[in-house]
């Protein structure tokens, strides 16, 4: 077994980012969007939606945004895939384009939000990617279809992508995650790209569980955009969400303080043929392979990293 790799291994920049997201199902879209927005070495230059209700998905995206201030009011937001790559059915979960998303009640109707961008979401990828420096980091935290439908496009798209951030999979238990089993074949098309990625494994959310003194705290909050997000927890609970786990938030939380998780690094594969395996993501670690991945994280320090700014947006 190889060590942990070292922090100092850490690019910080660049740090403008683009987050394709598929917000309104689990909880912790809304954290890591609010987190994002609370995070200064973050330049959040636009939002994608993706997998099922993509417009309502671009709503709560708006919301957040417009509560978080009036330089996040024009990041665009545009809505993309409701539909995926995926050669088999996917066995439960609401992919039905027509159902809203559990915490629709926290999102503002429309005509209460600046309007959604006018490109759909692959466009506004592969343009807004082309159209900077090579210092736009993707950060998927859903089924990666925008993604892999934007570098199947926009083959150049592989030289100017310095990595991506991904919540996806799982290396220790053996399981499909959901952002892989929502669309494994997009999924292989990103891992398998050579682009470097930095990634967040469903273990990390298992591990960094909020309790509910700290469920108590965020209902508490007074500033609006706090007020919203418990909102939105409150939806989501009552929709028969448990604790909420942030798993998508340490894509963020990672990226500013490397220090919450250990790492490996190595090559995640995506299983496309099992008969039962169908989506799983094995890793094998090697010095020099693209991915790195987290391992364990300082639960205490990333809930406090997650909470104490979200609660200040
Ligand atoms: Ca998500």
């Amino acid at each position: 077994m190889r060590s942990f790799i070292p922090i100092t291994d850490w690019k910080h920049m660049p740090t403008r980012v683009i987050l394709d997201t598929d917000i309104g199902d689990d909880i912790d879209d809304a954290f890591c969007l609010a987190l994002m927005c609370a995070s200064p070495e973050i330049e959040l230059i636009g939002v994608t939606t993706v997998f099922g209700n993509v417009h309502a998905r671009g709503r709560q995206a708006r919301t957040i945004l417009s509560l978080a201030g009036d330089k996040f009011r024009s990041v665009p937001v545009a809505v993309g895939c409701s539909r995926t790559m995926a050669s088999r059915p996917r066995v439960g979960g609401a992919a039905d384009a027509e159902l809203p998303p559990n915490q629709d009640a926290a999102a503002f109707p429309e005509d209460r939000l600046p309007p959604a961008s006018p490109l759909h979401g692959v466009e506004f990828l592969i343009r807004t990617l082309m159209d900077g420096d090579g210092d736009i980091i993707p950060v998927t935290i859903g089924a990666m279809t925008n993604l892999a439908a934007a570098l199947t496009m926009e083959r150049r798209l592989l030289k100017k992508i310095p990595r991506i951030i991904a919540m996806a999979g799982e290396f220790r238990k053996p399981m499909a995650e959901w952002n892989i089993l929502c669309d494994p074949e997009a999924a292989h098309l990103v891992f398998a790209s050579g682009i470097p990625m930095t990634v967040i494994p469903w273990e990390i959310g298992y591990q960094v569980q909020l309790t509910e003194p700290e469920v108590q705290t965020l209902y508490a909050a007074a500033r609006p955009s706090a007020k919203n997000l418990a909102d939105a927890v409150k939806a989501w609970r009552g929709r028969g969400g448990a604790m909420p786990s942030l798993y998508d938030p340490m894509t963020a939380a990672t990226w500013v303080n490397p220090k919450l998780c250990q790492w490996k690094r190595g090559t995640v594969s995506v299983e496309l043929a099992g008969r039962d395996t169908y989506g799983y993501s094995p890793f094998v670690e090697s010095a020099d392979g693209p991915h790195t991945v987290a391992w364990d994280a300082d639960r205490a320090a990333s809930v406090k990293f997650v909470l104490d700014r979200v609660l200040a947006l």
